[in-house]
């Protein structure tokens, strides 16, 4: 026992938890917390210019290391700045724990209008949370971050909340710090993972669905050997991309969308269609399951809840993505799933049909994918906006490294990929990353830029420029009569950098990317380019079908009875 306030108790704790730096904005009712932060050696408070940024950077830490990622806010309106951070991290299944500050004890659910009260605090993010817990003394600090970060490293990792009044800040009290829990991955059933197997094997079909849960577990190179032991082929989800190597000869890629309208999309329906089963690996299926109800889905999932929501014909696999992996590999083997011919030559006629079609399409979204993969090293990270070219990644961007992807999941945060990207380059400062955001999003975050100079934030930053919010006025021009409402007033993004301390490159086409960005790269230090562009179709094919896939963006009679 040793006697400590509860902000000291909050800073040794979180060290214990291997946490090493803290995204923050203080205020009067975290100051000891903060006292708590600034006194501890080995964790550090990097402060943020808004609350948004902090979970926004927390996110991408943990997406980017593996391990939780930290923010610290004041209550009440710090908390909602905060809250858009929690929307993507719940998304994307990524482990962020949020330390709010709380009223003085005494004033809690009586509203009595107290400096940023709010009434019930923990209910504003309950639906982005996994877990809530109030620490109201020191001593009830150290169990509460011992179940926070239990709370993320078991299950479906997702954001948690910790809250904590001034008075359990600043009191001194005994307290007893604890040791992390330990943590075992859970496994099927040898029954479960037998039965599983011997569907598999006698399989004529199999495929693999992989999905975002393969990267939170740490299993892509445990995928991969399956992959390789079994000679199944395999599909990722946009969550999943990166689980394998777009380039290994049994990846088909991730060029799924809900837009099944597009021939090369379409050619992937067909072959998920084909499949007789289908392992599916740490995902939720968002598109359904492409392969029907025909097939057996085997499904391994650590979430409970997602387990056979797809479909009524499931073997159901509740575990983590590695530990199943590697539980049921044997089982494969010894059920004869080992001697299965590869399927390379099939997987690379498909991918060559769906390449061919890509270049058919035509758009202009397409050579401009083409230019920056050229431009953007294999191991960086790219953090892509809600923009005209983050939607085109989803499923054109080729990923070879484990995690180097990242996008805002089903969430769709508008300007969340440049705070996130800081993230990403605080968690590996010795590996490259590019952040590719539209003008619209990334003013949302862009005083973030004296963040990154203020640090040392070594990101590379596109900003696409087309002085609108460009897809909305899109799709209103196309379907409703005309643009209402999408205009932008821009700054020169060039003097906009330099005005911070970074370095502002212009481009004359999107297509110079490919040069831009490796020199941006070099400079070792935060640089903007600014690319100006012009219109971008939606990315589909519309001479082979109608725009049917998103029926409540159109005008249209009959939604109602439907
Ligand atoms: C938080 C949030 N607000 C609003 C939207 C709706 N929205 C989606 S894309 C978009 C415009 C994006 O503009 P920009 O970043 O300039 O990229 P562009 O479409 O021009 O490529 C808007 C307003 C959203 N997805 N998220």
């Amino acid at each position: 026992m040793v006697k400590l306030s509860g902000g000291e108790a909050l800073a040794k704790s979180l060290v214990r938890e291997g946490v090493e730096v803290v995204f923050g904005i203080p205020g009067i009712q975290i100051y000891g917390i903060v006292a708590g932060i600034r006194d501890e050696p080995g964790i550090r408070m990097i402060t943020t210019r808004h609350e948004q940024a902090t979970t926004y950077m927390a996110d991408g830490y943990a997406r980017a290391s593996g391990e939780p990622g930290v923010a610290l806010v004041v209550p009440g309106v710090g908390l909602y700045n905060a809250a858009p951070g929690l929307t993507n991290a719940y998304s994307r299944s990524a482990p962020v724990l949020l330390i709010a500050g709380q009223i003085p004890r005494g004033a809690i659910g009586k509203n009595l209008g107290v400096v940023h009260e709010i009434a019930d605090q923990p209910g504003t993010v309950r639906s982005v949370t996994k877990w809530q817990r109030q620490a109201s003394r020191p001593r009830e600090v150290p169990d509460a971050v011992f179940e926070a970060f239990r709370q993320m490293r078991t299950g479906r990792p997702r954001p948690v909340l910790i809250e904590m009044p001034p008075e359990a800040g600043v009191e001194r009290e005994e307290v007893e710090l604890r040791s992390p829990a330990r943590i075992s991955r859970i496994v099927p059933s040898p029954e479960d993972l037998r039965e599983a197997a011997q569907v598999i094997s006698k399989s004529a079909i199999p495929l693999i669905y992989a999905g975002g849960g393969v990267a939170r577990s740490d299993a892509e190179q445990a995928l991969v050997k399956l992959a390789e032991a079994t000679n199944i082929p395999v599909v990722v989800s946009s969550g999943g991309k990166g689980v394998i190597p777009d380039s290994h000869p049994l990846s088909y890629g991730s060029c799924f969308s809900p837009r099944g309208d597009r021939q090369e999309m379409n050619q992937l329906y067909e072959v998920m269609q084909s499949a007789d089963v289908v392992l599916g690996i740490g995902s939720r299926f968002s598109l359904g399951n492409p392969a029907g109800e025909a097939c057996t889905l085997v499904n391994i999932n650590i979430d409970d809840a997602e387990l056979t929501k797809v479909q009524s014909n499931t073997i159901p696999l509740h575990g983590d993505a590695r530990a199943t992996i590697e539980a049921l590999l044997p089982y494969l083997i010894e059920a004869g799933a080992g001697e299965r011919p590869s399927p390379a030559e099939a997987v690379s006629a498909a991918r060559s049909l769906i390449a061919y079609h890509d270049i058919q399409l035509k758009e202009p979204q397409y050579a401009v994918l083409e230019a920056m993969q050229g431009g953007i090293p294999e191991d960086a990270y790219t953090i892509w906006d809600i923009t005209q070219f983050g939607y085109y990644a989803r499923t054109h961007w080729q990923v070879n490294r484990p995690k180097t992807y990242m996008d805002s999941g089903y969430s769709f945060n508008l300007g969340y990929a440049f705070p996130t990207a800081l993230g990403v380059k605080v968690a590996k400062p010795d590996r490259p990353a590019v952040c590719l955001t539209g003008d619209g999003g990334f003013m949302f975050n862009s005083s973030e830029l004296s963040t990154a100079v203020q640090y040392g934030i070594n990101l590379v930053t596109v900003v696409f420029r087309n002085e609108a919010y460009g897809n909305v006025a899109r799709d209103l021009e196309d379907a409703f009569g005309g643009a209402y409402g999408t205009d932008l007033h821009n700054p020169d993004f060039v003097r906009f950098a330099e005005a911070f301390g970074a370095v502002g490159m212009r481009a004359s086409d999107p297509t110079e990317l490919e040069t831009l960005i490796p020199l941006a790269l070099e400079l070792q230090a935060p640089v903007i380019i600014d690319v100006p562009f012009g219109e971008m179709p939606i990315p589909r094919a519309p001479q082979f079908a109608p725009y049917y896939s998103l029926p409540w963006t159109m005008p249209q009679e009959g939604l109602i009875q439907s």
